[in-house]
């Protein structure tokens, strides 16, 4: 007996829009309720948006796969705008050697050695906005923070470090369209991309640091010299935006949720869950694409071979078939499972050093402030994937 067919459900919206991009939240509810997977004609893609379906693709890579991109762009049959990466962008067998580096490279007790320094770097950039009481959370602080301990951490050099938002704002824009927010990052795309990949090379790179380990590993025969440059730049482009938008979506949802904030200063234990709960609610990775390997079924649904699909991570992450009262910021819910880092073989493999990097900076302010509230209106920034804010004025009281 054949499978009994369902009719695919379609729905005129575009999610690289601006309408679409400023607040995400009534078309991710539209696409959930019309079914488990939903189709959009304005990309021909199909889109997943509860969360039972994201998290199931997300962990069956061999039905869906990141070896022809994780955006819009089929790298079966279009170019891709850079050499793809070899972990994001890539199926085991590939995927497992290159992953197997990253994962000795990063794992919790090699992050935990950095945790002195980043404490340093943390109160220090808190003196400063506490000094101040009303400061941007974004230039102040967000983008601040990750800035001076990441590029140490990977070992960069000092000089051009400027390039690197502008690169990461580039490559999450690449994920979606070439839309005018695609063009308007990739200006001066030349130039940083210059940048970037010349700090991808092993004699650029500082004898400490993650970037000097990815290549002791080709040192190894772990991996070749040219996997090793792609690492380091699978580094530079994962590892700064997505924390930056972590540690801004983190003040914002404190000063949306003040009382939240006083029950972490009530038990900072809480702090990593408390992240968790930013993550699902504010996931700074708000979309990620698979490309099917052979017809799928989805309940009674066909998505035929080599078909892009689009996983709204951010959707799944506030289904209410899934989260109680799922738009409440609540650091004491059981967050964990959601899909803001993905799931499966591809979940992020930097999250020990994004916990870090939060923990730290969120202890600090846990130190020294015991209110936080908006002193004016966030000023969002769109990006085709990446959720946050170009400014984010905060009041602060010691
Ligand atoms: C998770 C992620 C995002 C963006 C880029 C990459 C990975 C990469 O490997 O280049």
């Amino acid at each position: 007996m054949a499978v009994q067919q369902n009719k695919l459900p379609e729905l005129d919206i575009d999610p690289f829009s601006t309408e679409f991009l400023t607040d995400p939240y009534p078309f991710h509810a539209q696409m959930r309720d019309a079914g488990p997977v939903v189709w959009l004609p304005k990309y021909e893609i199909y889109a997943m948006a509860r969360f039972d379906e994201v998290d199931a693709s997300l962990r069956d890579w061999e039905t869906y796969s990141s070896a022809a991109g994780g955006g819009l762009t089929n790298f079966n049959k279009e170019e891709p705008w850079r050499k793809p990466s070899i972990i994001l962008e890539a199926d085991p067998p590939l995927h497992t050697r290159t992953r197997g580096v990253l994962n000795k490279i990063l794992n919790r007790a090699a992050i935990e050695k950095l945790r002195a320094g980043f404490e340093t770097i943390a109160d220090e950039v808190v003196e400063q906005i506490v000094q101040k009481g009303t400061f941007d959370g974004i230039k102040e602080l967000a983008e601040v923070f990750p800035l001076r301990v990441f590029p140490d951490a990977v070992g960069l050099r000092k000089d051009g470090r400027e390039n690197l938002l502008p690169y990461g704002n580039m490559a999450f824009n690449a994920f979606g369209p070439r839309n005018a927010l695609f063009e308007e990052s990739f200006k001066k795309a030349n130039e940083v991309m210059g940048w970037i990949l010349a700090q991808c090379s092993r004699d650029a790179l500082s004898p400490e640091g993650f970037g000097a380990q990815i290549y002791a590993a080709a040192d190894d025969g772990d991996i070749s010299e040219e996997e090793a440059g792609l690492l380091v730049r699978s580094l530079l482009t994962a590892g700064l935006d997505t924390t930056v938008y972590g540690i801004a979506n983190a003040l914002f949802s404190f000063a949306s949720f003040p009382d939240q904030w006083q029950v972490l200063r009530n038990d900072p234990k809480l702090i990593r869950g408390a992240f968790d709960e930013v993550i699902r609610l504010q996931s700074p990775v708000q979309t990620f694409f698979r490309t099917t390997t052979r017809d799928v079924d989805v309940d009674g649904i066909t998505i035929p071979k080599n078909n892009k699909v689009i996983l709204f991570l951010a959707s799944g992450n506030r289904d209410p078939r899934k989260w109680e009262n799922p738009d409440e910021f609540d650091i004491q819910r059981r967050a964990v499972g959601h899909v803001g880092f993905g799931a499966g073989i591809h979940i992020c493999v930097g999250q020990m050093i994004a916990r870090l990097e939060s923990e730290v900076i969120l202890n600090a302010l846990l130190k020294r402030v015991r209110h936080i509230e908006f002193n004016g209106s966030p000023e969002r920034k769109l990006n085709n994937t990446l959720r946050g804010f170009n400014s984010l004025p905060l009041k602060i009281f010691e």
